[in-house]
């Protein structure tokens, strides 16, 4: 029930900051947290309506993202219908965990693709995170990246992986129902692959070597290696989002939304 409540706190306290009702498209990212930044735009918009004739429009980052926005009475808007140059004022969404420079590890619901097209095409990139996300460095709780490959392509992929230092990569399975692995909205695979906590961009800054020595990575580095990967088409570390405002607001007694 804690971290229930924390999620909730960092929503509030995330849209009250970043969300405005005259906003024309705001993106919408994906996992359980954003249902209350969602729910929290709603309250938002009853108690501040919009201008005449204005609409707000939420972009998807996914199947589920949709359903929520649609759920919550709000128009969603194709990320590919977007107008031409169209930038978003603000995207929201959650993480599996931030470093102390809001680095982030996504990908644990999926749609690391869809989240990355929509926050690389917004102005501003707020985190929505509990305070179970908040970490010195990646990888320190979440034991792995999520990465999307073309399923041609996956062995390829895993045996690429292991030469960067990733010995147990794995194809994500459906524990449940369906055998056999997981496809993305994008009808891709998802890989999880572990690695050491990865140094954020301060510790090489401050002489660490985040190179790939014994498999020691830095953020970055290890991000642009796994992405110049034959067959992967996104990697689920969002590093120094475009324009991401590093907004870290402490709460009496609850949660710190990053
Ligand atoms: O997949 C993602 O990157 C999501 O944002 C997600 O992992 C966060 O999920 P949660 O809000 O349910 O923890």
């Amino acid at each position: 029930e804690r971290i229930e409540s924390a999620k909730r706190k960092a929503a509030f306290r995330a849209v009250a900051d970043h969300f405005n009702s005259s906003m024309r498209f705001v993106g919408i990212g994906s996992g359980s947290t954003i249902v209350y930044g969602v729910e929290a735009i709603k309250a938002h918009l009853a108690a501040n309506p919009p201008p005449p004739n204005h609409m707000n429009w939420f972009v998807p980052t996914g199947w589920n993202s949709r359903k929520v926005i649609e759920e919550a009475g709000l128009l969603p808007i194709a990320f590919d219908s977007l107008p031409g140059d169209a930038m978003l004022e603000v995207c929201f969404d959650g993480a599996d965990e931030v470093d102390e420079e809001l680095n982030c590890i996504k990908g644990g619901g999926a749609c690391l693709f869809q989240e990355k097209l929509v926050a690389c095409r917004s102005k501003k990139f707020v985190c929505i995170a509990d305070y179970r996300k908040d970490q010195k460095r990646l990888l320190t709780n979440w034991p792995s990246i999520p990465i999307e490959v073309a399923p041609i392509a996956h062995a390829s992929v895993l045996r690429e992986l292991k030469l960067l230092g990733s010995t147990n990569a794995k194809l994500r399975e459906h524990s449940l129902a369906k055998t056999g692995p997981i496809q993305t909205d994008q009808s891709f695979y998802i890989i999880d692959a572990p690695f050491k906590t990865l140094l954020s961009a301060l510790d090489v800054k401050n002489g660490h070597d985040g190179s790939g020595k014994d498999g020691v990575w830095d953020v970055d580095t290890l991000a642009a290696r796994i992405k110049q990967i034959n067959g992967v088409l996104e990697v689920g570390i969002f590093a120094g989002m475009n324009g991401v405002q590093a907004q870290r607001a402490g709460l009496q007694g609850g949660a710190r939304p990053v």
